[in-house]
């Protein structure tokens, strides 16, 4: 059988993380895709996520946090550690699965997350050779052209550390107005409008440093595609699925020889 594709959900806190890990994993189930979702968050209320693999069942925060005394973040670095001493009962546990994708909602602090070694040895052991990072640009942040380039720094960080080809997807497309949505999703693909709005945004003596940045940021991974998608509206979800499998068959926007083609659904 074929190595599932895993895709891990990641952004900044409150980005629709995990709104978005449900949605896409009832998009793929109703299109006749078989998924597994996995919840890496050890802190996720309940009720939050349902998930078929739950490191909640081998690690919880509240747990940590009274045992060792620690606070939020504290527990957040220490659970990342336990979890990555169970990181092979979690892998067996989706392995057990037999699923085509598995769809993993990672834990809001994208810091915690992304710049601890706990969690790229996770990653490291939770990934094979089909895998990729959907990285949420939440509009709260992305809607202004400082934040926009704030988040693609933070985007070049999360590709740097873990090392895996990244989606990036604009959620909660549908709080922005179809003519904002146009202007965000643009910069991704157009250096020179974002240029144009940082400049215009930004304090003059900011405005080389941010160009500066712009122009590492090209340098490092070149500007892609900006996928919008409302988990709430169900929009674009379908767009995501496609991304992701284009990066499964090594650029190629193949279907799994067993899946429905548009045709028959
Ligand atoms: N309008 C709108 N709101 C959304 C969408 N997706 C999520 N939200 C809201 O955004 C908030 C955060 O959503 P979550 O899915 O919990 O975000 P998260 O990234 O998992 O959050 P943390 O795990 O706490 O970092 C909630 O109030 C959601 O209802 C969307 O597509 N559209
Ligand atoms: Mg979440």
């Amino acid at each position: 059988m074929e190595e599932p594709g895993t895709v891990y959900f990641t952004g900044t806190a409150g980005a629709g993380k995990t709104t978005l890990v449900r949605a896409v994993a009832d998009w793929m189930r109703t299109h006749g895709y078989d998924a597994t979702v996995v919840n890496l968050d050890p802190g996720v209320e309940d009720g939050g996520l349902e998930a078929d693999v739950d490191v909640r069942e081998w690690v919880r925060l509240a747990d940590v946090q009274d045992e060792y005394g620690l606070g939020p973040n504290g527990a957040q670095v220490a659970s990342a550690d336990l979890i990555a001493l169970k990181v092979f009962e979690v892998k067996a546990a989706i392995a057990e699965l037999k699923t085509d994708y598995v769809l993993i909602d990672t834990p809001g602090q994208i810091e915690l997350f992304a710049f601890r070694e706990a969690s790229k040895a996770i990653v490291d052991a939770l990934s094979g050779d089909r895998s990729v990072v959907a990285y949420l640009y939440d509009p709260a942040l992305a809607r202004t052209a400082g934040g926009f380039v704030a988040l693609r720094m933070l985007a070049a960080t999360v590709e740097f550390r873990f090392r895996l080809p990244m989606v990036q997807l604009l959620s909660k497309s549908d709080v922005l107005a179809p003519e904002r949505l146009d202007e965000v999703v643009g910069w991704a693909s157009d250096a020179q409008a974002l240029y144009a709005a940082v400049t215009q945004e930004t304090a003059t003596p900011d405005v080389q440093l941010s160009t500066e940045l712009l122009h590492a940021l090209e340098a490092m991974s070149p500007l892609t595609e900006l996928l919008p998608v409302s988990a709430t509206e169900g929009s674009g979800l379908e767009r995501v699925y496609q991304a992701c499998q284009r990066v499964f068959a090594g650029g190629e926007d193949l279907e799994p020889s067993h899946a429905p083609t548009t045709e028959e659904r």
